[in-house]
């Protein structure tokens, strides 16, 4: 979709101004890059956004501009697993103060509700800017002119109005991964008229959810002057189509993970080694305190003690993958979760039988599908979250059409996965009477629910969700 006002915004373009066909090629700009170095040289690194996007970008040609992780590493261009890549290195202050800092000690928490306290600091937003003024030189530099921009994520929020201010008029969409949160907690943000200008550039903000969409449509007509026709947000900076696009998974990957014999083996082997339970509960989370993973040792804690014998019988699971370490909030999460579970192991364990294995390590795709093959209950209870994706990978893993998910009604995940077993994490004891329901659940019944569940995902997956959030499809009804 072209805009009504871009030609005159942009009188002069730096990249080219011929209309854009649905099969132009892609610039994805996103923080990360989508590799990773080794001794052999580099390689994808594992993850949703690239397992999500190496389609479109491998059929329509693109490029992925992007920072490695390390400080000070330049990557000029290389083709990795048919994407083409291309750097922008970052000092060790603009990690800490874009990164580290505005990123993920004010953006993060602000937008997740407020739930830790976001720390406003004028020095992290300088280098916010100047981060996000540095990948749009670079992009700009790097893409072909016919290119479609897709930026992503709260990282590079002033991108799609550095651009237009470039004079680029090529179609601009901007995803944002994490919820945008209401108004009135937007509002505290010294900031606020710059980042929503700053979106206002692109053609299609989408984000997760339809509440999220709202509340961008909200703050923009109330901070950025925008008066909005529906699902259009008219600002000085031209016309914004504003989408709900829940952002989804390469369902089919997962079942052919899951249906592989050496898969299955796996599943047994970690039920045979955890001590033949009569009822595996899993968790699989970033440790992050946004996921909620000390309400369900806290649920199960409640358990153990209203439930006499459920100890002995049940293993919890929770595999926790390293997250931003250096950060205070997550050390601190990091120590009353591992002193939390200790205290359950240390009250309701035996000498051969903990009820709480607690896995500090990132896996293998493989073992986390075995992983979800393996349980009988899976435990997901952010307590807030813009989709999450463990859900429904657990989901298409069930090939079985075995499991029973418990899901934070607060994940935007919960607005199509109908078949879960909703909780609000902040109702410890209902968590606790939910997880209950769920051992206690007839088995056709758990059966039933899968079925519903795998409808959902298998219908709408990653690749529904590309054209979605490129505005090349209309929205699905939630
Ligand atoms: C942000 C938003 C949104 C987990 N354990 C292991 C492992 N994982 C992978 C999962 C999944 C990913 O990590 C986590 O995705 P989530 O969606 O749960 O969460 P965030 O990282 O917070 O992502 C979120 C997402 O962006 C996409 O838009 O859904 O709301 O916060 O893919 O599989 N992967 C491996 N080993 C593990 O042990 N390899």
């Amino acid at each position: 979709m072209k805009t009504v006002n871009r030609q005159q915004k942009s009188p002069t373009s730096a990249i080219g101004d011929r209309p854009q066909a649905d099969d132009s090629p892609i610039v994805v700009l996103a923080n990360r890059l989508p590799i990773q170095s080794s001794a052999e040289g580099w390689s994808v690194s594992p993850g949703g956004l690239v397992t999500a996007l190496s389609p479109v970008l491998r059929t329509r040609g693109g490029t992925w501009v992007g920072w490695t992780g390390n400080p000070d590493e330049p990557v000029d261009s290389v083709e990795v697993g048919g994407i083409r890549c291309v750097g922008l290195p970052l000092s060790q202050s603009e990690i800490d103060h874009h990164y580290l800092g505005f990123c993920n000690e004010t953006l993060w928490p602000l937008y997740h509700n407020s739930i830790r306290t976001p720390q406003y600091r004028r020095d992290w937003w300088r280098d916010y800017r100047q981060v996000n003024q540095r990948f749009t030189d670079r992009v700009t530099e790097a893409a072909p002119s016919d290119a479609t921009f897709w930026v992503h994520d709260y990282h590079l929020q002033l991108v799609p109005t550095m651009l237009r201010e470039r004079g680029i008029q090529n179609k601009v969409s901007f995803f944002l991964h994490i919820p945008f949160p209401p108004v009135e907690l937007f509002a505290r943000l010294p900031w606020r008229e710059s980042i929503l200008h700053g979106l206002l550039g692109a053609d299609i903000v989408a984000l997760q959810t339809k509440r999220s969409a709202d509340n961008f449509k909200a703050a923009a007509v109330e901070f950025a002057n925008a008066t909005q026709q529906g699902d259009v947000l008219v600002s000085r900076h031209g016309e914004t189509r504003v989408v709900s696009a829940p952002i989804s998974i390469d369902t089919k990957e997962f079942e052919r993970i899951a249906r592989q014999a050496s898969t299955k083996q796996k599943a047994r082997e970690i039920r045979k080694t955890l001590g033949e339970p009569r009822v595996l509960a899993l968790g699989a989370d970033r440790l992050d305190y946004t996921k909620g993973i000390d309400v369900r040792l806290q649920a199960f804690e409640t358990l153990f003690d209203t439930l006499p014998g459920l100890a002995e019988s049940l293993v919890f699971v929770q595999i926790a993958v390293p997250s931003r370490e250096s950060i205070g909030d997550y050390a601190a999460m990091r120590n009353d979760i591992e002193l939390l579970a200790g205290r359950i192991n240390g009250m309701f364990g035996e000498r051969h039988h903990m009820p709480v294995h607690y896995v500090y390590e990132s896996l293998s795709r493989e073992d986390l599908v075995a992983y979800y093959l393996a349980c009988d209950v899976m435990l997901v209870t952010p307590l807030v979250d813009g989709m999450n994706l463990v859900a429904k990978e657990f989901v298409a893993s069930r090939v079985d059409e075995q499991g029973v998910l418990l899901l934070s009604e607060f994940a935007g995940a919960a607005d199509e996965l109908e078949g879960a077993l909703l909780v609000n994490p902040f109702d410890v004891d209902r968590v606790a009477s939910q997880i209950s329901r769920a051992l206690s659940m007839e088995p056709t019944q758990a059966e039933s629910r899968m079925r519903k569940l795998r409808g959902s995902v298998l219908e709408h997956d990653v690749y529904l969700w590309t054209q979605q959030a490129l505005g090349e499809m209309p929205e699905r009804p939630i």
